[in-house]
């Protein structure tokens, strides 16, 4: 079934506040939770995963060269939402189901800031990944302006992680890009492209192998 296009008002993000500012340095705390939220207008609420609780999640605003430090912290179930396949690398039931690791696409950090896949945490930080090392990120920004976008890059999983919402926007501003005649303030429109699929109840729609269907159809396209 296909839903009426452009029947709701596109949601901007809100720019996250800072928890502290001491020092010269920006302090951030980001939680990973689960919450529902209306995706269409004609669609029962859906269960996603979002940083602060949002989809897209809060968007993250730095001046070239500010130094920031991010606690993200997983506050997430301990079951997922979506259905895992544990035939992946670093998926397997010996893992818990539920990890999480945030990698700022694009960005120039240092090793144990970048989320590494196997730098994964649990809930409270109760289990880690191999690689993990410190709780809290850091990242310089010294790069020039850009729009860039944090996501969860968790090993085996992070398909599923995105799918579910942990995504969010993530902006360097400089001198150079105040001085061009670009919109800006409430003129600035952020735009996140992201395909999702439903089930009538609302619930997202990611089955973890092709449907019998899919493949019939498949199957006489090349029979025929
Ligand atoms: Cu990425």
């Amino acid at each position: 079934m296909a839903l009426a296009k452009f029947v709701d008002p596109l949601p901007i993000p809100r720019t996250l506040a800072p928890a502290l500012r001491k020092n010269g340095i920006t302090y951030y705390r980001v939680r990973m939770k689960q919450f529902t939220a209306s995706l269409h207008r004609d669609l029962p609420k859906t269960t996603l995963w979002g940083f602060e609780s949002q989809f897209p999640g809060p968007t993250i605003n730095v001046r070239k060269g500010e130094t920031i430090k991010v606690l993200w912290e997983n506050q997430l179930p301990k079951k997922h939402i979506l259905p895992v396949d544990t035939s992946i690398h670093g998926a397997g039931r010996n893992h818990p189901q539920v990890r999480t690791v945030v990698h700022l696409h694009g960005a120039t950090v240092r090793p144990g800031s970048d989320g590494y896949p196997e730098a994964w945490f649990t809930r409270g930080f109760a289990k880690t990944g191999h690689f993990f090392k410190n709780k809290v990120y850091t990242y310089t920004n010294n790069q020039r302006s850009t729009a860039l976008w944090y996501h969860d890059h968790a090993m085996g999983i992070t398909r599923l992680n995105v799918h579910a919402g942990l995504a969010g926007f993530y902006f360097i501003r400089d001198k150079e890009e105040n001085a061009l005649p670009l919109p800006k303030g409430p003129y600035e429109i952020p735009l996140m492209i992201a395909d999702r699929s439903f089930k009538p109840d609302g619930s997202l729609f990611y089955p973890n192998r092709p449907m019998r269907s899919s493949l019939k159809t498949t199957t006489a396209r090349f029979t025929n």
